[in-house]
């Protein structure tokens, strides 16, 4: 082992780690400086935004030696592995749109993802200015009447509304690819054409897909991350028994079933199933929920 790279705390530096490409990382250093970082062993546990102490291993190069204590984590998790996100972010902010069509069993996912860290979440249905936005902002109602915040967003047109929502918080874009995320960093920053494009691949089609998280700094207290599109979001990580906690509706209904351990799937005396009987949940959320729980039992099944 070098001598840079042995654990010596006293030639350890702090940082942020504003890129991710899994296995390697960006790490941005106080005086701003940016230093190619990898881990240690295989270890892969770091995330877009965590902070850290980096050994220089040579003049932009370095090793990351320790993750400080996180305010926050936001990940998915399918029956092989989990996939980190953001570390320590205060707000995820999910981005849908009408066209691509948005899934909002995703949107859920999200959603109760978020409400399992204890993250606060807001939604931005982006593209307002396609006529088919009037038909999706409907949709979201729903997500309004649960008490989330939904902004409407033409993110080409005029991105303050969202803007205002940013200031304070270190703030992760989520959703599926093609929503806008990146063309909000880009009309957030103003310089980030240079930025966005070192970020973007463009694929077959003209496509342009973010490969990997990255931080951006909007001023000294606001910091926001756009991600990777989203294609599925696990949450085989959540306990059986906290997922319905995350679905914010059924709270109020928990503690009320026949059975103790009821899972809400088809067990009699239900009170979650109830209340969709009596209008009170919407079909589409309890469906999102139990898809969800199914997979987790089969998660399960798969450890034993
Ligand atoms: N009409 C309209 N199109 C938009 C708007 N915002 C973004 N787009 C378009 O939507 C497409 C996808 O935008 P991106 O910003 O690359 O989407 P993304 O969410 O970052 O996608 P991934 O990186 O694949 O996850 C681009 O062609 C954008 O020009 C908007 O407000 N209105
Ligand atoms: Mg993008
Ligand atoms: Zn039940």
């Amino acid at each position: 082992m070098s001598r840079a790279g042995k654990k010596d705390p006293t030639s350890t530096q702090a940082g942020t780690v504003v890129a991710s490409y899994g296995r390697q990382f960006t790490v941005e250093l106080a005086d701003g400086a940016l230093t190619a970082c990898v881990t240690r062993g295989k270890r892969t546990d770091v995330a877009c935004g965590d902070r850290v102490a980096i050994a220089l291993t040579g003049p932009d190069q370095g090793v990351i030696e320790s993750i400080d204590k996180r305010v926050s984590l936001f990940y998915r998790s399918d029956i092989q592995r989990q996939k980190l996100i953001a570390a320590n972010v205060t707000q995820i902010v999910i981005v849908a749109a009408a066209s691509p069509p948005f899934h909002p069993e995703l949107l859920d996912r999200c959603l109760a993802a978020a409400e399992d860290a204890a993250i606060p979440a807001v939604l931005a249905l982006n593209k307002m200015d396609l006529p088919a936005s009037k038909q999706a902002l409907d949709k979201l109602q729903l997500y309004r009447n649960l008490g989330y915040t939904l902004l409407p967003l033409a993110a080409k047109i005029d991105i303050a509304p969202l803007r205002e929502r940013l200031a304070g918080h270190t703030s992760v874009l989520v959703g599926q690819s093609g929503m806008g995320k990146s063309t909000i960093i880009n009309r957030l920053l103003p310089d980030a054409d240079a930025r966005v494009g070192d970020l973007s691949a463009a694929l077959g089609g003209g496509r342009h897909t973010t490969t990997h998280a990255r931080l951006y700094h909007l001023d000294a207290a606001s910091h926001i991350i756009d991600s990777p599109g989203l294609q599925e979001f696990g949450l085989v990580h959540v306990e059986p028994a906290h997922l319905a906690h995350a679905f914010v509706e059924f709270r109020s209904h928990l503690g009320h079933c026949k059975f103790n351990d009821c899972r809400h799937l088809t067990e009699p005396g239900c009170a979650i199933s109830q209340a969709v009987e009596r209008g009170e949940i919407d079909a589409l959320r309890v469906e999102s929920y139990r898809k969800l729980v199914v997979q987790l039992l089969k998660k399960r099944q798969h450890w034993q």
